[in-house]
């Protein structure tokens, strides 16, 4: 038994048929090309760029012909590292901007919902500070009854609250509005991840100081070098707002803010201030500079819009997607994520044909508000020529539009709030492409 071959579905190719290289792009993609019983367990192999995120402090064991002849190694303890076989890995922004940094989650490299913390996509305007959790301290002052530094031992104390939100950067896929610029979802779209934060609610804490007359808003300032500041509508600090100190069951990463960034789900990633510092109440918004500046969006006629804080619903299928190469016509897991920072997905279509005829996709419960739903859709590819789409609706029955119409209304000049539907083209041979349908 152990030396056969596991069966395999007729779709699934052989690592013969994988023409993974080492190049430019990582190639999360490329699942199902590599066979093995893990493959079909659902684990998912993924063919990346070899090097130093492949085995990243994993311990390189020897591979036994027949793992049950003597134990492995004995448990290390410690902090849990992936599979040494396990390879997908964030990709850094290309072509940086000054003073910018950060990298893209591999949305076709993972599954289900949750994104592992270690995957979550990053944006920095100075780099990523160390900070102490014991030095660490947060002013909140303006107009309150009560100005107060609250060290992280004090917010420990607050009642705490958890749930699961996705973050998107205003910039995903603002690559993507004149022509396919991205090869790869990791390109197009990875700018958006999605993690259960676990924190102190931004309200109970604006009840410990008391709000004034006239709290209106909010500025945000984080510990950074990267002057990141932003004015918060006090509506939404008293709704959902959360001062997080954990993701994913642990301490948030430094990356993602440690130890203490605020979370606004639904909005636009840049007003989730990380590294947080200081909240100063207000009665009018600040228009500090990246507010009036780097997230303000130029329309076709030249106006500007300011305060787009809410990140519209969007999908996107993840398999198969650019750089991918559906080795044989046959059935195949369409899949991909869907999220709306207005509540919850009602629905994810798909379409074979450029969005001529659409059918209705499965979403996987648990269905949750302002987080990445994941969708499903069993289809059968002819071996001819197709364009995939998906499109989804929220709850206020908000439906993403096409790139075409998004163009129409907003133009070119702006980079944010891309959420056109995205076109996966696959050609005869089976490959698959980055187009605008
Ligand atoms: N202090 C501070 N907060 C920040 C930023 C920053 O550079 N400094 N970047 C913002 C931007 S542009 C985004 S999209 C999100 C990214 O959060 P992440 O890096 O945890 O994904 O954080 C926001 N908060
Ligand atoms: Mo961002």
């Amino acid at each position: 038994m152990k030396d056969e071959k596991p069966e395999v579905l007729d779709v699934i190719g052989t690592a013969e048929d994988c023409d993974c290289k080492e190049g430019m792009f990582p190639d999360p993609g490329r699942r199902a090309l590599l066979l093995g019983g893990a493959a079909l367990a659902g684990t998912g192999l993924f063919a990346g760029r070899a090097g130093a995120e492949a085995t990243q402090g994993a311990s390189q064991h020897a591979v036994l012909d027949d793992p049950t002849s003597q134990p492995g190694p004995a448990s290390g303890g410690g902090y849990g590292l992936r599979s040494q076989f396990e390879t997908v890995s964030r990709w850094e922004f290309p072509l940086p901007q000054p003073g910018v940094s950060g990298s893209f989650t591999p949305l076709a490299g993972t599954h289900g919902t949750i994104t592992p913390s270690g995957l979550h996509y990053e944006v920095h305007r100075g780099g990523v500070p160390t900070i102490d959790p014991a030095r660490h301290k947060l002013l909140i002052h303006g107009k309150v009854k009560r100005a107060k530094v609250f060290t992280m031992a004090d917010l420990y104390r607050f009642p705490s609250v958890t749930r699961t939100a996705f973050l998107e950067c205003a910039g995903n896929g603002g690559m993507e509005y004149a022509r396919p610029s991205m090869p790869h979802v990791q390109g197009t779209h990875g700018l958006t991840s999605n993690s259960e934060w676990t924190g102190v609610a931004l309200s109970t804490l604006l009840r410990e100081v008391g709000l004034e007359d006239g709290a209106n808003w909010l500025l945000g300032e984080g510990s950074d070098a990267g002057m990141h500041t932003r004015s918060i509508p006090i509506d939404k600090a008293m709704d959902d707002a959360i001062l997080a100190y954990a993701q994913n069951g642990e301490a948030i990463r430094p990356e993602q803010g440690y130890p203490l960034r605020l979370l606004l789900p639904g909005f636009e990633g840049n007003m989730s201030i990380k590294w947080l510092r200081r909240l100063d109440v207000t009665d009018k918004p600040s228009f500090t500079r990246p507010e009036v500046t780097t997230y303000a969006d130029t329309l076709a006629d030249g106006t500007t819009r300011y305060f787009t804080w809410e990140m519209e619903a969007k999908s996107v299928i993840t398999f198969p997607s650019g750089t991918m190469k559906l080795p044989i016509p046959g059935t195949y897991e369409v899949t991909g994520l869907a999220w709306s920072g207005r509540g919850k997905i009602t629905g994810v279509e798909v379409s074979a044909d450029g969005g001529k005829t659409w059918a209705r996709a499965n979403l996987v419960a648990p269905v949750l508000s302002m987080a990445h739903t994941r969708f499903t859709f069993g289809w059968r590819w002819d071996g001819k020529p197709a364009i995939l789409q998906s499109r989804a609706t929220d709850e206020t029955g908000y439906v993403q539009p096409t790139i075409t119409a998004l163009v129409d209304v907003r133009g070119v000049n702006s980079k944010d709030h891309n959420n056109g539907i995205q076109s996966w083209a696959i050609d005869a041979e089976g490959n698959v492409t980055n187009v605008h349908a």
